[in-house]
């Protein structure tokens, strides 16, 4: 019995196999240390939630388009291909003639899935670009606020967002890590595009178990590595950066810290200094000060600052800590307490970041390149910061500040999706329902009758990775997988290059878009022209037949020897940084320059405008889940078991739900300024008081669909969140944190209806084996 064809996900490789029309899926041999993650994908992909044929919005198509609050509520009517074809084109061309390419809003953000060459943002984009251009957007819900503000402060040379320090440094020098947003093991199991091997948990804990300390200061015990030397520093959330100021206050009056270093090695040393010993703004910070404002001891901060300056200290600052209202400021506040330490470019000392919140990081630093479907060029110069999606729809035309400029919104008349959740990646999604009612015309394509798509007038059904050949590879990781199709799509769904090539034909850019390529012409031209680039390098991967029949290839291992700025810190002059002094910028001319209340010159405790409040005493942190991938596959068993009698759970600290009359598994109502929805009770100390927690990925179930701001009956974690940007420098997004009361739900509880198809959609078929033919577009043309 075969084990299976060989395929890969963003949580790693494995085998997939049809027997009986059941979908089985099994870890590659590969990876010794798989991802629970895999349990979710055979179930999820027949679930009752895939979308077959193509479907319109019922008053999209009897009314013609135009901005509509029907979205999300109205029918579905299913069309054939070529009526879909014809719509679409149709309206394309309509948007481009009247209103310009700078209409069609093409960001298009999210994951999609596993694939280099069915990329879905490479995919629209490179057919936008076919048709005249989109407007885009930058940067990412990950890493908005440090990819912004890190180029200021390091230079854009160095890729700071994603750690460069190898895990190998830190076990061998490294002998105490303070953590700032811990180091959670459950993020380590994904990296977009997959992750071969396991291995950044298991470097953790072997660091620990070799006896390097960890303070890990978080709201969470969740997010602590278990060990013997291991501390939880419980905080309150959101107020690091006064953590780490009074830290740096210990070190610099108790003579601790490195002037040489902070001399010749740093700009504006003097400004950060004066602010923190309190001779800007008369507010020394001390400890004593950052108690009242962190909930941690003072004696904690004197006698961790102490610890820092006698050993070799690695302070490391999680992604989540930066998506929130100043998310600049821990990363750089981060940055300047390493660079007050003067261990930054020391073997296991300076600065880390993203540790604990991607899977990748940490691993040797692959420079290669990977193989890309060229997407060709925008002439488009309209853009917006990714999470400015539901402003920009609100406010056409209407400026918006960014890292120093200022700009105007796009005037965006049709909405492109394909391959991500806004209902699940964006906050406060009672603003977004009404920002979507904006446009004249959403498209999404999507696997998966998510939200999303439910909001859409024109719903694309996409083939899922397991349903279409590709190859999988990511940044840092060694192995390139042939991704074999394992079985066909169900009812109409097609691959996204299939819809593209035909709307493209339908357009009269077909040749433009397709090259006149298969898809397997596409994978070996990708493939063949990524072994050209690594010709030279000391690699020799196979030909493409060769690597395609052998499931996979592996690329030689690399030390993980790096250091980040470790030149540089030798010798300052020769590896001058690409920043302004050429050199690491605690105050920095540049931002200062722009003006920005919000984020100043240098590192800054700015308190939250909406912190707790009489109303809404509570801080949610809206974390990564643990059993799935953003929200993707929520509906399979690994989450699904996850869940408190079908809803989200949601941690409370018991003695916060004791005064509430909260017992575990209640259905609780948790509610902000923004929204409210439905949870279930989990109670535990893991979890500081004051504190709740609820993660990200919930698919949203409204109660009422006809009520934009209705509570979410499955615990869609974006009904409460804030959509504001994290400052004018970055505006990246802030969902990690807000401000909540939670109470017990009184009366019948309703029923969660998440994953049920809409209505009109027609019953799921068994899975379909495909045959191994490669597949072609006219395949599908004469369907
Ligand atoms: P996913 O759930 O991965 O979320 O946001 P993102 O939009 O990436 O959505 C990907 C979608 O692509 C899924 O619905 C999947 O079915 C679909 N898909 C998969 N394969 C294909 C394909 O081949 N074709 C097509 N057309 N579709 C496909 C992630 C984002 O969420 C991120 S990166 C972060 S870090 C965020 N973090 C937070 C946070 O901290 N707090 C809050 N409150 N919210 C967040 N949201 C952000």
């Amino acid at each position: 019995m075969s084990t299976g064809r060989p395929t890969s996900s963003h949580w790693g490789p494995l085998r997939a196999r049809v027997e009986d029309g059941q979908l089985s899926i099994v870890p590659h041999e590969i990876d010794s240390c798989p991802s629970s993650l895999l349990r979710n994908m055979g179930p999820a992909n027949g679930h009752a939630a895939r979308i077959h044929h193509p479907m319109v919005r019922r008053g999209w198509l009897e009314n013609g388009s135009g901005p509509s609050q029907a979205r999300g509520r109205d029918e579905f009517v299913r069309v054939e291909w070529p009526e879909l074809v014809a719509l679409l084109a149709a309206e394309l061309d309509r948007v481009i003639d009247l209103h310009g390419n700078a209409a069609i809003f093409g960001g298009s953000y999210g994951w999609g899935s596993a694939g280099r060459f069915h990329h879905p943002q490479s995919q629209v984009h490179r057919f936008l670009n076919t048709v005249g251009g989109y407007a885009r957007s930058v940067n990412t819900y990950s890493t908005g606020a440090s990819s912004v503000i890190l180029p200021h402060v390091l230079g854009a040379g160095v890729d700071a967002v994603h750690g460069l320090t190898g895990w190998s440094v830190l076990a061998e020098h490294t002998t105490l890590i303070v953590a700032f947003g811990g180091l959670p093991a459950r993020n380590m199991a994904v990296a977009p595009g997959g992750i071969t091997r396991h291995r950044g948990a298991a470097a953790l804990r072997q660091i620990i178990g070799d006896g390097t300390a960890v303070v890990a200061v978080t709201p969470s015990r969740a997010d602590c590595p278990d060990g013997p030397d291991v501390r939880w520093c419980p905080i309150d959330p959101g107020t690091d950066v006064a953590m780490m100021l009074a830290l740096a206050w210990v070190l610099i009056t108790g003579h601790l810290h490195d002037t040489e270093f902070l001399r010749t090695r740093c700009a504006g040393y003097d400004r950060l200094e004066a602010y923190v010993l309190g001779l800007e703004d008369g507010v020394p910070k001390t400890p004593e000060w950052a108690e009242v404002i962190t909930g941690v001891a003072a004696a904690e901060i004197y006698t961790l600052a102490a610890r820092m300056a006698a050993n070799r200290t690695f302070v490391s600052v999680t992604w989540s800590l930066q998506r929130a209202q100043h998310g600049e400021q821990p990363p750089w506040a981060a940055v300047a307490l390493a660079a007050v330490l003067g261990q930054i470019g020391m073997p296991g000392g300076g600065f880390g970041h993203g540790y604990g919140s991607m899977g990748d990081v940490g691993l040797p630093q692959r420079r290669n390149p990977l193989p890309t479907l060229p997407q060709g060029r925008n002439p488009v110069g309209a853009f917006i910061p990714v999470a400015r999606i539901a402003d920009m729809l609100l406010n056409p035309g209407a400026h918006f500040e960014y890292n120093g400029g200022v700009h105007r919104y796009p005037d965006a008349r049709l909405v492109y999706w394909c391959g991500g959740n806004p209902f699940h990646h964006h906050q406060h999604i009672g603003r977004l329902r009404r920002a979507l009612a904006m446009p004249d015309t959403v498209v999404v394509h999507e696997p998966f009758w998510t939200a999303t798509a439910r909001h859409a007038d024109i719903v694309v059904p996409s083939a899922t990775s397991l349903e279409r050949s590709d190859i999988g590879a990511s940044r840092n990781d060694p192995c390139l997988h042939a991704m074999h199709q394992t079985c066909d799509p169900p009812g109409d769904a097609r691959t996204d290059y299939e819809t593209f090539s035909e709307l493209a034909a339908a357009m009269g850019v077909r040749s433009a878009f397709t090259e006149d390529a298969s898809e397997r012409d596409w994978l070996r031209r990708i493939y063949e022209r990524w072994r050209r680039q690594l010709a030279g390098q000391g690699a020799a991967p196979p030909p493409f037949e060769e690597f395609w029949n052998a499931g996979h290839t592996e690329l030689p291992e690399l030390p993980d020897d790096e250091v980040m700025l470790r030149d540089f810190a030798r010798d300052p002059e020769t590896y001058r940084l690409s920043t302004p002094s050429g050199r690491i910028e605690l105050f920095s001319e540049t931002i200062q320059s722009f003006g920005y209340d919000d984020c100043p010159g240098h590192p800054t405790w700015l308190p939250p405008d909406a912190g707790p409040s009489a109303k809404y005493p509570l801080t949610l942190l809206a974390s990564q889940p643990a059993n799935r991938l953003h929200s993707q596959m929520d509906m399979g068993p690994a989450s699904q078991e996850g869940k408190v009698n079908g809803r989200e759970p949601m941690l409370m600290h018991p003695e916060d739900a004791a005064s509430r009359e909260i017992a575990p598994g209640s259905i609780v109502v948790i509610s902000s300024a923004q929204g409210s929805c439905l949870a279930g009770a989990v109670l535990t100390d893991d979890i500081k008081k004051g504190c709740v927690q609820l993660s990200t990925g919930a698919w949203y179930a409204p109660l009422d669909p006809s009520d934009v701001d209705s509570p979410c009956g499955h615990g869609n974690v974006n009904t409460l969140t804030v959509d504001r940007g994290t400052s004018r420098l970055a505006q990246g997004c802030t969902g990690q944190l807000v401000s909540v009361d939670v109470r017990r739900h009184q009366g019948p509880a309703p029923a969660v209806s998440a994953h049920a198809p809409p209505r009109d959609a027609v019953p799921n078929p068994p899975a379909r084996p495909c045959d191994g033919r490669p597949r072609s577009v006219e395949d599908r043309s004469t369907k």
